[in-house]
């Protein structure tokens, strides 16, 4: 298990639900590091991009439309295993199918309103770290958890 950096987002209804602070305390609270964030409200042009794999998708057109409907607090997460640590904290794509204690499982219901976004691979997160963040925008520092969290 090796440290990996990650790619989460809190969606537009996250944002406007009043959610920011709580999914990003999950992270903080477990022991990753921020290492940058930004609130953005991207053109579907990006958003297609970055769904680019889903193109194909009924539900493609209402996803770029939801997903460009208002700000998105886009961040990048470091520390032991994050991306499929990442993934665990948000819960299964589907709220009704998360677990109560995740994010999902715990602020959202419907698959199409379901508050966050997490990289599902190491390679997908530099992709979308790539294409979220200027390399400027990611911050280099030692956390002053670090040693409490780490053996
Ligand atoms: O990575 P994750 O967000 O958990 O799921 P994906 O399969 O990548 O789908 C991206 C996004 O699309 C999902 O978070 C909600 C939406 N979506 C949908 O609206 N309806 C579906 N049946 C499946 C996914
Ligand atoms: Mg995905």
């Amino acid at each position: 298990m090796s440290t990996e950096q990650t790619f989460i987002a809190i969606k537009p209804d996250g944002v406007q639900r009043g959610l920011v602070g709580p999914i990003i305390s999950r992270f903080e609270n477990r022991g990753y590091k921020l290492v940058a964030l930004k609130l953005v409200t991207p053109g579907q042009a990006h958003l297609e991009k970055h769904y680019e794999d889903l193109k194909d998708k009924p539900f493609f057109p209402g996803l770029i439309q939801y997903m460009s409907s208002g700000p998105i607090a886009a961040m990048v997460w470091e520390g032991r295993d994050a991306v499929k640590t990442g993934r665990t904290l948000l819960g299964a794509t589907n709220p009704l199918a998360s677990a109560p204690g995740t994010i999902r499982g715990d602020f959202a219901i419907d698959v199409g309103r379901n508050v966050c976004h997490g990289s599902d691979s190491v390679e997908n997160a530099k992709k979308e770290i790539d294409l979220w963040f200027k390399p400027e925008e990611l911050n280099s520092y030692k956390s002053a958890q670090f040693d409490w969290v780490y053996e």
